[in-house]
């Protein structure tokens, strides 16, 4: 990875070498911590995070869900976060916030556990690839399902919950494809091990339901809006297998991966083999919009001030 200058730690901005926690940290062992996946744009606003309560929001939602509190307000780590870009003079960035139970007790109840919040950023490119972002990815459909609600909690970003996208993606990418699509306990499809996943059918944008174990993403809610303002709808429906294979187009969104095409499921090409146009028109307005270029979506925008200085010094 691309390591940055500084992270937020605990209330304080620390080297990025020196942002530690003890091997015994609870979380390392239970995987009892929570995250969040963000970006930063370098746009027409200057530098500025996309949706940034929405994801600070779903932080403190996915604390809750595991019984967490997390001793930041969305407030302060928005203004910790904004602080730390500046402080590392990025233009545009991936955050990465975690709030995990720390040190000072072992064994499953980790109610008593102290809870420690980081904040790191750093530049990350196109999560899929830059040419996967272009032309489209080969995805396979996982023989590893996505959890069902009564295991995990499909709607909390958790740590832990994250050792079942890693079984999809060591399989997918030892057998040479770019992503995994993971199915519901039902069978039906659900979403990418770290994106949402979307068909077009007949003109149609259709989307797996909330029941279908699917993390309620902040990009994928992007979508929604940017679809409507087209003059689109999405449709929410439990969707089969085999019509992953018979959908005119496929595409992934995630904030790391952004707007993805997807080109071929299990070696069968999607559509034409190219990005179709449903997606590429979407793909586009997503870019408008994080970059500030759609003058009536600009609330979703939070602008840093990036001082100059450290600009300088990063060039
Ligand atoms: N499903 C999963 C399982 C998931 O991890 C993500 C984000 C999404 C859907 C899309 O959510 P949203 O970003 O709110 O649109 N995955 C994050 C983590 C990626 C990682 O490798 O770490 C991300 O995109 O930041």
């Amino acid at each position: 990875m691309e390591e940055a200058d500084f992270i937020w730690m605990n209330g304080e901005i620390v080297p990025w070498a020196d942002a530690k926690l003890h091997v015994l940290t609870h979380g390392l062992h239970y995987g009892t911590g929570v995250f969040e996946g963000i970006r930063a744009y370098d746009g027409e606003l200057g530098t500025a995070v996309f949706r940034h309560r929405e994801h600070l929001d779903r932080l403190h939602q996915s604390a809750g869900l595991y019984c967490m509190e997390i001793p930041y307000s969305v407030e302060e780590l928005r203004t910790a976060t904004h602080e730390l870009i500046a402080k590392n003079g990025l233009r545009h960035c991936y955050i990465r916030p975690l709030a995990t139970r720390g040190y000072g007790v072992m064994g499953l109840n980790p109610l008593d556990a102290p809870v420690d919040v980081i904040i790191a950023v750093w530049p990350w490119g196109a999560y899929l690839g830059e040419a996967g972002k272009q032309d489209g990815i080969r995805a396979q459909v996982s023989s590893w399902r996505r959890f069902g609600g009564d295991t995990l909690i499909p709607h909390a970003k958790a740590s832990g919950q994250y050792l079942n996208s890693i079984l999809a993606k060591i399989e997918t990418v030892r057998a040479g494809y770019d992503e995994a699509i993971m199915l519901a306990q039902d069978g039906s499809v659900s979403e990418g091990s770290g994106e949402n996943i979307f068909l077009v059918m007949g003109g149609r944008i259709i989307e797996p339901p909330q029941t279908a174990s699917v993390l309620d993403g902040i990009s994928r809610r992007t979508i929604h809006q940017l679809a409507a303002d087209s003059g689109r709808t999405v449709e929410s429906r439990s969707i089969a297998r085999s019509e992953l294979y018979i959908a005119d187009e496929v595409f992934m969104t995630g904030t790391a991966a952004e707007v993805v095409p997807v080109r071929e499921i299990d070696d069968r090409v999607i559509g034409s083999g190219q990005p179709g146009p449903v997606t590429r028109e979407l793909q586009e307005l997503y870019e408008d919009a994080v970059h500030g270029r759609i003058e009536a979506r600009r609330d979703w925008l939070d602008p840093v001030e990036v001082p100059a200085a450290d600009l300088a010094a990063e060039s």
